[in-house]
């Protein structure tokens, strides 16, 4: 009865990591979203596998791919019993589990990291998807409001030159989790075919990003040492 009540209460208490887990990437290697959590995983050493999953390995419909992750998108990461899905989720437990000088030490700077990355999916992330998926084809074929979409990037990547002037990094003075989600994105929307005016205080950010090891291993520009 004892025993039982005890097995109860572990298999509804939080899903564990463990010590000598490796952790799981699952997640092509072409994905932003996926760069982003591989750009942290190298910056904090942490020993991991990526698993190819999604697009062109028609992968992630599957029904054990969505019992993992319900939206059948990648990245997913899984840490010992751990299941964890959406990019920024996965740096936020990261940082808090593995490499804390990657985010705010108190509740207030924590709001300083993660207003830069809730402001990445609520705000530059639609016109980003929509210049990314459209920028390369003729433009009889874009979709009718690429214009649009085009000049809300601008605005929103014209935010980033603005603050970031001045600083090296996004949020704390120091490297964090902001600058990691940050990273691969910009680097695309500063490369889109498209004309724009010189954000040069953004481009001398992404300059320093793109010297980091680790970020040229997310990129699939280096290999990485972890596996
Ligand atoms: N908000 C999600 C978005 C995930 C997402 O849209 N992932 C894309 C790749 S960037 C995806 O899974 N696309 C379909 C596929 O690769 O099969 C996150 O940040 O993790």
């Amino acid at each position: 009865m004892t025993a039982n009540r005890h097995v109860n209460v572990r298999s509804t208490a939080e899903p564990k990591h463990r010590e000598n887990d490796v952790i799981r990437l699952l997640g092509r290697q072409t994905s932003g979203n996926v760069q982003k959590v591989i750009f942290c995983l190298e910056e904090l050493g942490s020993p991991y596998v990526r698993e190819d999953y999604g697009r062109q390995f028609a992968n992630t419909l599957t029904e054990a791919y969505r019992k993992l992750n319900p939206t059948a998108k990648v990245p997913t990461l899984i840490d010992g019993e751990l299941v964890i899905w959406e990019s920024h989720t996965i740096l936020r437990y990261l940082a808090a589990v593995h490499g804390p000088t990657l985010t705010g030490a108190t509740a207030a700077e924590r709001t300083m990291v993660e207003r830069w990355m809730d402001w990445l999916l609520g705000a530059l992330n639609t016109p980003y998807v929509a210049v990314f998926r459209d920028a390369k084809k003729v433009p009889a074929e874009r979709a009718p409001d690429f214009a649009a979409q085009s000049a809300d990037l601008l605005a929103q990547l014209k935010i980033l030159d603005g603050h970031i002037a001045g600083r090296d990094w996004f949020a704390l003075n120091r490297f964090t989790i902001a600058d990691i989600a940050l990273g691969s994105i910009v680097k695309r929307c500063l490369e889109f075919p498209i004309e724009r005016p010189a954000y040069s205080e953004l481009e001398r950010w992404q300059t320093a990003i793109d010297a980091r090891p680790a970020f040229a291993v997310a990129i699939g520009a280096k290999p990485s040492q972890a596996y």
